[in-house]
């Protein structure tokens, strides 16, 4: 959520960054085959309160990637037995791209090619043992930062900030390929305006934030975003038109039953939905074509579905 009074959400983003220096709990996955030396990084890292998981090998690594959610750097050894760092690195990389975590190098090999090989296999940074305790800080420091700031960014480049719902510029990010087996929705609240009117600009937030929250709760596995004003739109796949049609109007009278309290009375509203589905067709026809129901639908005296 980021509030309003910020002149930008980058400025939001960036100011909470700023502020957090220590980043208690991050998780750090330490890969070595050295039992001694995981030990040592372990109490390094615990010291700045990073949460430290560990791994002998890459294997061990590569399954607590799979498994584990939320680690945000990986120190990994280059010379193991199996596979070695930059293998791993490289298999990382097909799962877990930059935005998602960042991976340094560790080797106390000779070899002056390692760095190259470690970043051209996806790490971001690489460390040559022994390494000074001041060096090793700023480099974990400076790559869990980046991580975050990228997520951060990545998060509100697709979110809306009043209601938390992708954006449409996610939303066709998301359905981006699809081509066959999915029904398309766009949702319109009712006379927007007058609440906006009559209840003020706050109000008709919260209304477009309980119609985002219903959404959710009515289509909990498909792609839902807001599109713009008091406009939603809903991918579900695989197509099933009537069942599509009918779990819309479940969620049509759950908006229409929805009663908000405010400081000038209570507020009910309404919303018209228009809905295609279609066996093979691309998303802007389909949504076009949905649009022409809402279109119905508002001409029929909204409060209604068509499709
Ligand atoms: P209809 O039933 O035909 O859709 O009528 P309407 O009044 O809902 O339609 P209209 O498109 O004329 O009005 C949409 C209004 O939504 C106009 C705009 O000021 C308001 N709006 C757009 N974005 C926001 C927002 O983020 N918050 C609030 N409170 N209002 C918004
Ligand atoms: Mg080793
Ligand atoms: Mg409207
Ligand atoms: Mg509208």
């Amino acid at each position: 959520y980021i509030p309003k009074e910020s002149p930008s959400a980058f400025e939001y983003v960036m100011k909470m960054l700023r502020r957090i220096r220590i980043n208690p709990g991050i998780k750090v996955l330490v890969v070595d085959d050295s039992q001694a030396v995981r030990q040592f990084l372990r109490l390094q890292l615990e010291r700045h309160l990073y949460q430290v998981l560990e791994a002998a090998d890459a294997e061990e690594a590569l399954g607590i990637l799979r498994r584990e959610t939320g680690i945000k750097l990986v120190l990994t050894d280059h010379d193991m037995p199996g596979m070695d760092g930059v293998r791993m690195t490289s298999t990382v990389r097909r799962f877990l791209d930059h935005t998602r975590l960042a991976i340094i190098g560790i080797s106390g090999s000779q070899d002056p090619t390692m760095t190259a090989r470690f970043i051209k296999a996806g790490a971001d940074d690489y460390l040559q043992k022994p390494f000074n305790y001041e060096e090793f800080f700023c480099r974990v420091t400076r790559n869990v930062e980046f991580v975050e700031n990228l997520q951060a960014l990545q998060e509100s480049a697709n979110k809306d900030p009043l209601c938390g719902l992708s954006n449409r510029r996610h939303f066709f990010e998301q359905v981006d390929g699809l081509r066959h087996n999915y029904s398309v929705a766009v949702l319109d609240i009712d006379l927007f305006k007058r609440i906006n009117d009559g209840f003020g600009h706050d109000i008709g937030d919260r209304v477009i934030c309980q119609t985002a929250r219903l959404l959710e709760s009515f289509f909990p596995d498909d792609i839902i975003a807001r599109f713009g004003g008091e406009e939603f739109v809903i991918l579900a796949q695989p197509m099933d038109a009537p069942g599509m049609l009918r779990q819309l109007d479940k969620l049509r009278r759950a908006l229409a039953n929805l009663c908000i309290s405010t400081p000038l009375g209570d507020l009910r509203f309404t919303v018209s939905i228009g809905m295609a589905a279609a066996e093979e067709a691309d998303i802007g026809t389909l949504l076009k074509q949905a649009d022409n129901y809402l279109y119905q639908a508002k001409h029929n005296g909204r409060n209604q579905v068509c499709g």
